[in-house]
């Protein structure tokens, strides 16, 4: 069924936490909406009570707030796509401090973050990297826990990598770190890495269906004999390891940056629109969503996944006249070219949009022009595809060569 609130949006979505003092302007943001919201209408019963100029300072320090909490959740989608450019967007707008035991908390702390990208960012060797990784396993406390309990925890908090060198040197941290809390557990670090591989291995024998031969718990003590720096590790913990991996394995954590929950999450403008077909001329009322320089269109205000996108580099809006729709906008390529586009058929394939131009339809005049205002700001310009676009044209017409001299 459909639901037709416009906050209903956030419904079914994953909560986004932020870093405290970011919760506060989340809440503000959340109360602004999008510029659309009736709440900022409601009249303030205490306002006679507050000076102009404090109020205009209220609402300086406001419009503040949002713009960094803006800028934070840009960061964190940044990140998901390539943490060390998030990252540096984050420090770069004074979001994030430059130093490993801040880059760590927020890599530990932040919700949303793709846990793969995280594992990524860990694994680098650059000595910040390397800092920042030891100040993340820092903020694991496995104290008391055994060894499979201690990477439960561990492997939870991001996702390994797939390159050899990084799985090393988080493993190597995670012994290091384990051996600390637990003193005398382990002969050496070696040991607690050694082991820890075992029982990773364990698992995936155990419980990847693909393998036949599941080792029996015989095997697997006989297989880490001598590893405690040439002495056997008791068989009651290798016991107790063994019987907790074969119980229950071990979870990997989903990707919950790699959703698009983030990316629609606080927009820059969202609302209802008509839409033209691009072949057939028909009027689809779609649910628009402005955000990142791209226009996303949607069926329902709930639904996850958009029917269409179109980047908005290099576009234009203008203000269209239609004998039926009084408040038509449209959104066109000045070059004359299609626009770059893609969409999803029925069957979930994405394809390439088929419109010259989007001609749009808005509610009322105001919604017409604040959309066109809201679009115009999140035009991106390329030069390059301008350069090309004119060679480009250059070369399918060529100037007409000038006549021949007069003999
Ligand atoms: C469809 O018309 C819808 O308007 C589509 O919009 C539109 O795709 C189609 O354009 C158009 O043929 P019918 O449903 O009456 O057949 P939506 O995808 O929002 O449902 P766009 O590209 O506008 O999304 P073409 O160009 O795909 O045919």
């Amino acid at each position: 069924m459909e639901i037709r609130r416009k906050d209903s949006f956030l419904w079914g979505r994953a909560p986004i936490k932020l870093l405290p003092g970011h919760r506060k302007q989340q809440e503000l943001i959340q109360s602004r909406g999008s510029g659309t919201n009736d709440d900022t209408q409601k009249p303030n019963l205490d306002v006679d009570r507050v000076t102009p100029d404090e109020r205009s300072a209220d609402v300086r320090e406001q419009n503040k707030n949002v713009m960094r909490c803006r800028k934070f959740l840009r960061g964190k989608k940044k990140f998901n796509m390539d943490p060390k450019k998030g990252v540096q967007y984050l420090v770069e707008n004074s979001l994030l401090e430059k130093k490993p035991p801040s880059v760590a908390t927020f890599l530990y702390k932040e919700e949303g973050l793709n846990k793969t990208a995280i594992g990524n960012f860990l694994g680098e060797r650059e000595e910040f990297h390397l800092e920042t990784l030891k100040a993340f396993v820092d903020l694991h406390e496995f104290s008391d826990l055994n060894l499979v309990q201690a990477l439960r925890q561990f492997l939870w908090s991001f996702r390994l990598p797939g390159e050899a060198q990084k799985i090393d040197r988080m493993m190597e941290a995670f012994a290091s770190r384990y051996c600390d809390c637990n003193p005398g557990v382990f002969q050496s670090t070696d040991t607690c890495y050694i082991l820890s591989f075992a029982v990773i291995m364990l698992n995936t024998s155990l419980h990847n269906p693909n393998v036949k031969d599941k080792p029996s718990l015989h095997c697997f003590i006989s297989m880490n004999r001598g590893i405690n720096n040439g002495a056997n590790l008791p068989a009651e913990l290798l016991t107790k390891l063994y019987a907790s991996i074969r119980s229950e394995p071990f979870k990997i954590p989903e990707d919950d940056g790699n959703d698009l929950t983030l990316t629609f999450f606080n927009p820059d403008r969202e609302g209802w629109l008509l839409k033209m077909g691009g072949r057939v001329k028909t009027w689809k009322r779609r649910w628009f969503i402005l955000t990142d320089s791209c226009l996303y269109y949607f069926e329902y205000t709930t639904d996850k996944d958009p029917i269409g996108i179109i980047p908005l580099e290099n576009l234009c809006v203008r203000t269209l006249q239609d004998a039926g729709k009084p408040y038509c906008l449209e959104l066109f390529n000045p070059n004359g070219q299609k626009i770059k586009a893609c969409k999803t058929e029925n069957k979930g394939r994405v394809v390439q949009g088929k419109h010259q131009s989007y001609k749009l339809s808005a509610a009322s005049q105001n919604e017409r022009d604040s959309w066109i205002d809201a679009i115009s700001t999140s035009v991106t310009r390329n030069p390059f595809s301008d350069l090309m676009s004119l060679r480009r044209k250059k070369v399918i017409s060529p100037a007409p060569s000038p006549p021949p001299p007069q003999s």
